[in-house]
């Protein structure tokens, strides 16, 4: 087993600097008052781990941040990563699943390096990452058009980004890396022309909602899941764009074209079944986005992610 089945680590993020739009920070208490930690530890059973507050990282972000290589608030989204790579770690090197709720998708910076350096050290083994996501996140800083750090996790966990400088993601080290044989992206719908080229020279394996169409979701799961190889320890990324805005208009960057509700949930319970599942994130609710009349879009968003998951953590297992 490669990890305690009863025991779910818990990050709550209140960070939104790896974009521009306030309110993602957000979305940990409005999910938390959704009822999901409760769900969590009262219908699936988990014993939970974590520190009562939502972390603001107030004391991390710097007064003064210029833009650095075309990042915005790199000292920022570099020091608050920092530290949720060491949360992360710390609760996935005692065996425990962790989740993680963002914020903005900057995040898994943090989660995903702590849990490959934990899974590193706890198993020897190298961790596989599903990127559930309308977009790839893995542009470089050169090649992003906004600046937006939420655009980049990928190329600096993969190494594709580097950078020395100890406190612009320089404290990544091998140890904290991602293979991008052992990536897999699905929901993709609005690629940036240089990440495209990525994906054709490395040959990373990607289903769009092209392919989603054309093959079903069970059959993309089996795929997905089949080049990740049974038996490998699964860090599941899900960004809530992946959904269609029907389901989550709630959110920074949404496209429309996505994944239903249902698609959400039922690749995330595929992910489950494996039972190779070490972490989970759930990144860019954004509760204060809405244009909706009494804030049902924003409710429905949440709803959306908790369902999402619900079904990570097993709900959906009779
Ligand atoms: N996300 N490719 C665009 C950019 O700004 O680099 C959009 C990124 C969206 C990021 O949704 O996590
Ligand atoms: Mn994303
Ligand atoms: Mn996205
Ligand atoms: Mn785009």
């Amino acid at each position: 087993f490669l990890t305690h089945g009863d025991q779910l680590g818990v990050v709550a993020v209140g960070f939104s600097g790896g974009q521009c739009k306030p309110g993602v920070d957000a979305a940990p208490s409005a999910l938390i008052k959704n009822g999901l930690l409760k769900q969590l530890r009262d219908e699936l059973d988990y014993k939970l781990f974590h520190d009562d507050t939502v972390h603001s990282y107030k004391e991390l972000i710097p007064a003064s941040d210029p833009d650095y290589r075309g990042m915005k608030n790199p000292l920022a989204v570099s020091a608050v990563t920092r530290k949720i790579s060491e949360q992360v770690y710390s609760q996935a090197k005692e065996g425990r699943c962790v989740l993680t709720l963002g914020g903005d998708h900057s995040i898994a910076i943090g989660t995903i390096s702590g849990t490959a350096k934990a899974i590193r050290e706890r198993l020897g083994r190298e961790i596989a990452v599903i990127w559930v996501d309308a977009h790839t996140d893995i542009n470089t800083p050169e090649a992003s058009d906004s600046g937006n750090i939420h655009g980049m996790p990928v190329s600096f966990l993969s190494g594709l980004a580097k950078e020395s400088r100890e406190d612009i993601f320089g404290w990544l080290k091998e140890e904290h890396m991602i293979s991008l044989k052992k990536l897999v992206y699905i929901g993709l719908r609005d690629v940036d022309r240089p990440e495209k080229k990525t994906l054709r020279d490395h040959g990373i394996k990607a289903f769009s909602m092209h392919d989603i169409d054309r093959h079903g979701i069970g059959k993309v799961m089996d795929m997905a899941l089949a080049h990740i190889g049974t038996d490998t320890p699964i860090h599941l990324s899900f960004d809530v764009d992946a959904l269609d805005p029907m389901w989550a208009p709630s959110t920074g960057t949404p496209v429309r074209g996505g994944l239903t509700l249902r698609e959400g949930d039922f690749i995330a319970e595929c992910v489950h079944e494996t039972g190779c599942l070490i972490a989970m994130d759930l990144v860019e609710v954004n509760p204060t986005l809405d244009s909706g009349l009494n804030d049902i879009g924003a409710h429905e968003t949440v709803r959306a992610g908790c369902s999402l998951v619900r079904c990570g953590l097993g709900e959906s297992l009779l």
